[in-house]
């Protein structure tokens, strides 16, 4: 049998699709499960509680979930997925036995993508999983390419920005320190005019790589801010530890030893930092911390590059 076109999507990435079963009779499980177990990985939930901690837990890419259970209902379950932020894109299904289109229509309400009656038709219940698969995926990807910047991997501007605002506001509520690095590669323009742009263009993925390589959390936001320039977002981090990943990365960009020539620092690529470290409040906003980090860099550049000023 000819696989579905979004399944192979999945194997092509090296992924298995991962759809949760939900429904309080064990034999609906096992029903659902023999449809879909060649190309899916199954979970498995029998009540509402659990559901939502797989589902919190494992982000499977399609729910099945059942109306009538003990305790939490399909309708509780599908609200509360939707008002959790790590579950809110997960596409639902009801699956039931009820047929009034009032119990349908609440489903739609809820949240849910779309609505299957048991009996079942194990031949429908595969073809609308894999329509919702397949929008899923789309909109991954959109997601993605809106967030990621195309040439290095790393996030975005757009992403970037974002990250500056949510993380600038937690850190003033819980009056914790906000560490942000801007780097900037040395010469890089003589690098293009000996090297050439593409070559160029594989200097900036390395780099970007040795810097994603150098921040340990995974809160820390690194991003490709501009041409040349790269900047770190680290919440809940003081200057001492800023210092210490800005060291990290000058060390491991040398450890590179990519070849620059024409550069005035040395014969390989370099970058110079700025650093800027504060615990936000209500006089400051986040431009400043961008402005700081920034002259900090400039300051690099005056000192002779490859160095860190904060
Ligand atoms: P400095 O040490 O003062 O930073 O000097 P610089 O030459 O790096 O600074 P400048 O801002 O004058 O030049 C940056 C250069 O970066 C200009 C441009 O050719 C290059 N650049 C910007 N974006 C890209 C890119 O996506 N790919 C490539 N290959 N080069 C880029
Ligand atoms: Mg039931
Ligand atoms: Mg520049
Ligand atoms: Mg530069």
């Amino acid at each position: 049998m000819k696989r579905n076109a979004v399944i192979e999507q999945y194997y092509r990435n090296g992924l298995r699709p991962v759809l949760l079963v939900v429904d309080d009779q064990p034999i609906n499980i096992r029903a659902l499960h023999e449809v879909f177990k060649a190309d899916f990985d199954v979970l498995m939930a029998t009540n509402g509680e659990s559901a939502i901690q797989q589902a919190i837990q494992h982000r499977p890419d399609v729910i099945l979930l059942d109306i009538v259970m003990p305790g939490m209902d399909g309708y509780q379950v599908c609200e509360t997925l939707n008002h959790t932020e790590a579950t809110q894109d997960i596409p639902v299904i009801f699956v039931t036995a009820e047929t009034e289109s009032d119990v349908e229509a609440r489903g739609f309400e809820t949240g849910a993508v779309d609505f299957i009656t048991k009996p079942f038709n194990p031949l429908i219940v595969s073809a609308r999983v894999m329509t919702h698969l397949t929008l899923k995926l789309q909109m991954d990807l959109m997601r993605n390419m809106a967030l990621v910047d195309g040439l290095t991997g790393l996030y975005n501007r757009r992403r970037f920005d974002e990250a500056l605002n949510i993380n600038w506001h937690l850190c003033l509520r819980e009056q914790r320190s906000l560490a942000l690095l801007m780097l900037d590669v040395d010469f890089f323009k003589r690098y293009n005019d000996n090297y050439g742009h593409l070559a160029g263009d594989q200097c900036l993925r390395k780099v970007a790589d040795a810097i994603k390589q150098s921040v340990r959390r995974s809160a820390d936001i690194c991003c490709r801010y501009g041409g040349e320039e790269f900047a770190c977002l680290m919440p809940f981090t003081d200057a001492v530890g800023a210092r210490a990943c800005a060291q990290r990365i000058l060390t491991n960009i040398a450890a590179l030893q990519l070849p620059h020539e024409t550069s005035d620092v040395c014969s390989i690529v370099t970058v110079s930092i700025g650093i800027n470290c504060v615990t936000p409040n209500e006089a400051m906003n986040a431009a400043q911390l961008l402005q700081n980090a920034d002259s900090a860099l400039y300051q690099s550049k005056q000192q002779g590059r490859n160095c860190i000023n904060m």
